[in-house]
């Protein structure tokens, strides 16, 4: 066994709200029950590999600046071996349930599709005794199809087909490797597949491709016995100037095109969200009306940049907002919420991890218990139903179940004379009302 990576660092506890230690949990209580299930369970953390393992607070103005003594810079796989045993004794030491990865995070690329393989494999190898060591379970694993030069004009959606070969080659393998590890889902997130200029662009063409490539993914799927959830994760721009999956909407609406909507859900993220001129709320509600909400990346931009700056949540107001939508929908199943977050490029010491991590899954700690408060207490959801009552009986109850048409809705109103008055929305004494409770 190696030299720990954090020897100053133990297990974080729980030491409850009057604690002033910062290593310490002031509201993630993992084994405390929240309306019959434990937080663990209601909250599904995961730690992602690529921002905490692998980010190093490079910005397009400086080199990195995190400190990673553990890391000895090179690319062999004897230092990504290293890296997944410090990645353990940092998830373990958190006590967060899950992981996230990208094929590329875990292990280097080879000069060969073979090479990269083999050295994936031998990282997985690891990975597994680590899951098995720890109980720490996969959340999700996905493909890097953005960062290597091959993948220039998109993966699924480049110009040139051998490219897509790749790409599905390589999605292929991470499927492999996600089953392998009992991964409960799969990440679909297109960071190319999208356009720089229209000029260019045979956009019909690419889309027809980008559906080419999931839909053999849920073939493979099949074949291999898979079980885990395929996840969209939308996005509208950066590193593209469009990208595709640009939002909840925009991606149901190619899934129900493609006739690939049975087979995926999505994971929101909230940056992404907000990138795309919306609220988080917004796209979570978009997806849960579909029947297709998730999964979560857990992060927040910075009113002040227009970037996906990745942050760590810790606003209590947003991940109230963001429990309300996901206890509404009974939950997670496969899904969680997965810090796809990164420390400043100032905080660059590795105990700057933790504190990151501590405050993340503090602040959703507080949403839910927040937004079990308001569900229990029943005013606001009592007053969103009231406001539909007359859905619920008499001629609206008829328009619902298809049972009115035009003219019956004309000798309806002919007969009344005028529709009855509205009444107040009360966003005011809402936003009083959500207060209340934090
Ligand atoms: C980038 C995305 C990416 C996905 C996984 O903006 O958030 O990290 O979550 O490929
Ligand atoms: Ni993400
Ligand atoms: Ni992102």
């Amino acid at each position: 066994m190696a030299a720990a990576a954090f020897p100053d660092v133990s297990a974080i506890k729980f030491e409850g709200p009057i604690s002033k230690n910062p290593l310490a949990f002031k509201h993630y209580n993992a084994a405390e029950k929240v309306d019959g299930k434990t937080m663990r369970d209601h909250l599904r953390f995961g730690v992602a590999y690529w921002h905490t393992m692998r980010g190093t607070g490079g910005d397009p103005f400086g080199p990195g600046t995190a400190l990673r003594p553990w890391d000895d810079g090179t690319n062999s796989v004897a230092n990504a071996i290293k890296r997944a045993h410090v990645a353990f004794e940092f998830i373990e030491k958190l006590g967060a349930p899950f992981y996230c990865f990208h094929d590329r995070d875990v292990a280097p690329e080879g000069a060969t599709l073979q090479e990269s393989n083999k050295n994936l494999n031998a990282v997985v190898r690891v990975l597994k005794e680590e899951q098995k060591r720890t109980g720490i379970k996969l959340l999700w694993g996905t493909a890097n199809l953005f960062s290597n030069p091959r993948f220039v004009h998109g993966a699924g959606t480049s110009c040139n087909a051998d490219v897509f070969a790749f790409a599905a080659a390589q999605v292929k393998k991470a499927m492999e490797v996600t089953m392998e590890l009992g991964g409960q889902g799969y990440v679909f997130w297109g960071g190319r597949e999208g356009y720089s200029t229209l000029l260019n662009t045979d956009m019909k063409r690419e889309l027809d491709h980008l559906a080419k490539l999931l839909h053999m993914a849920v073939d493979y799927k099949k074949e291999i016995g898979f079980k885990g959830q395929f996840y969209i994760e939308p996005k509208p721009k950066e590193p593209t100037k469009h990208q595709y999956d640009s939002d909840a909407a925009a991606c149901l609406n190619f899934l129900r095109q493609y006739d690939l909507l049975s087979h995926f859900k999505l994971n929101i993220e909230t940056n992404h969200a907000t990138l795309a001129g919306h609220t988080v709320q917004h796209d979570l509600e978009t997806a849960a009306a579909a029947g297709a909400l998730g999964s979560i990346d857990a992060n927040v931009g910075d009113p002040m940049l227009g970037w996906d700056t990745d942050q760590f949540p810790t606003d209590i107001y947003l991940t109230t907002q963001i429990m309300l939508v996901v206890l509404k929908m009974g939950g997670f199943t496969t899904g969680g919420l997965n810090f796809d977050a990164k420390v400043r490029r100032e905080s660059f010491e590795p105990v700057d991890l933790f504190h990151a991590h501590i405050g993340g899954m503090d602040a959703f700690a507080r949403g839910l218990k927040i937004a079990t408060a308001i569900r229990k207490d029943g005013r606001l959801a009592g007053f969103v139903k009231h406001r539909y009552a007359s859905w619920d009986s008499g001629i609206g109850a008829k328009v619902e179940a298809g049972k009115a048409g035009f003219k019956e809705l004309e000798d309806y109103i002919l007969k009344k004379g005028d529709a009855a008055p509205c009444v107040s929305g009360r966003q005011e004494y809402l936003e009083n009302l959500i207060n209340e409770f934090i």
